[in-house]
């Protein structure tokens, strides 16, 4: 059975459909409204949501506004009111393709929500992604062109998501990555059981130093305490880099997680090292 079925082959627009359980009652479910389905490959076609996909941990289905149209050239866009240059989604297909695709959630038994992604969305950061895997299923509104009528956000949309302080051509690649951060969390999801667990920002920390054979490239060696066997050292040189890093990186999440007396202690000692093994480098925080 394909993953992914053709939009002009099927009758409401495409369906990449994985039906089934995976340690919770249903699988997640995400419909996207986009007019551009076959970005999806991206997601559905290789790697771990794909494989998420197959296993039927989450669904997603892609219907296209055009498919709710009820003129001969199936328009989608229009003129904005005032003037100005380019085009707007229009209000009536995008709100028929909401309606069919919440309907068709409800008929699995999901009550979805609708989240539009927009540079003028809350922005998404891990606690968000977790609290938006906790749901059953979500309708996600990929936008084109100028945007969306406002009244569609009015009378439709849920919530209003951004990923970051840009602006994309289009809703699509956010609404990826939305999903994929998700669905990499859903239980199964990923192959070792705690991986998620122990993710860069599930801590509130950035992630430590990662090393692999071989031992020396280009005089440059690895750490040796990750030689020494002993884990207990290991865990505590890796808290130690993630506080450091963090510290020098990002110090808005540090100031934003706090610290405990041994973490502080810890990272008083990864400053002090820095400022004696690299005087006037890395010592200082950025900015
Ligand atoms: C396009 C444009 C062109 C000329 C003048 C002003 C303009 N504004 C836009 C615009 O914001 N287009 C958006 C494209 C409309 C909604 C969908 N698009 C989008 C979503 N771009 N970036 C996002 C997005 C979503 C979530 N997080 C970050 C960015």
């Amino acid at each position: 059975m394909p993953l992914v079925s053709e939009p002009w082959l099927g009758q409401m627009g495409w369906s990449v459909t994985r039906v089934g359980v995976a340690g919770r009652a249903e699988a997640m479910r995400f419909d996207v409204i986009t007019l551009f389905p076959a970005q999806f490959a991206a997601l559905t076609e290789e790697g771990v949501v794909a494989r998420a996909l197959q296993r039927r941990i989450a669904r997603i289905h892609l219907r296209t506004p055009r498919d709710y149209t009820s003129d001969a050239h199936r328009t989608v866009d229009d003129r904005p009111y005032g003037g100005g240059p380019g085009m707007l989604m229009r209000y009536e297909p995008l709100r028929a393709a909401i309606e069919a695709a919440k309907a068709e959630a409800a008929k699995d038994g999901v009550r979805s929500r609708v989240a539009y992604l927009s540079p003028q969305g809350q922005p998404i950061d891990q606690a968000q992604i977790e609290r938006i895997s906790t749901a059953p299923g979500w309708v996600l509104v990929a936008g084109r062109y100028e945007g969306i009528d406002e009244r569609l956000i009015e009378d439709c949309i849920d919530e209003e998501w951004s990923i970051g302080d840009y602006v994309l051509s289009g809703g699509e690649l956010a609404a990826m990555v939305v999903m994929d951060a998700v669905i990499r969390l859903l239980p199964g999801a990923l192959g070792h059981a705690d991986s998620a667990r122990q993710d860069s920002h599930s801590s509130g920390l950035l992630d430590c130093p990662h090393y692999t054979r071989p031992e020396t490239i280009g005089g440059h060696s690895v750490p040796k305490v990750l030689l020494s066997g002993d884990h207990q050292a290991i865990e505590r040189w890796r808290l130690q880099q993630a506080l450091g890093r963090t510290w020098q990186r990002r110090p808005e999440l540090l100031q934003a997680r706090g610290m405990s007396e041994v973490e502080q202690r810890l990272l008083d000692d990864y400053l002090r090292e820095a400022a004696r093994s690299k005087p006037g480098v890395g010592s200082e925080q950025s900015e």
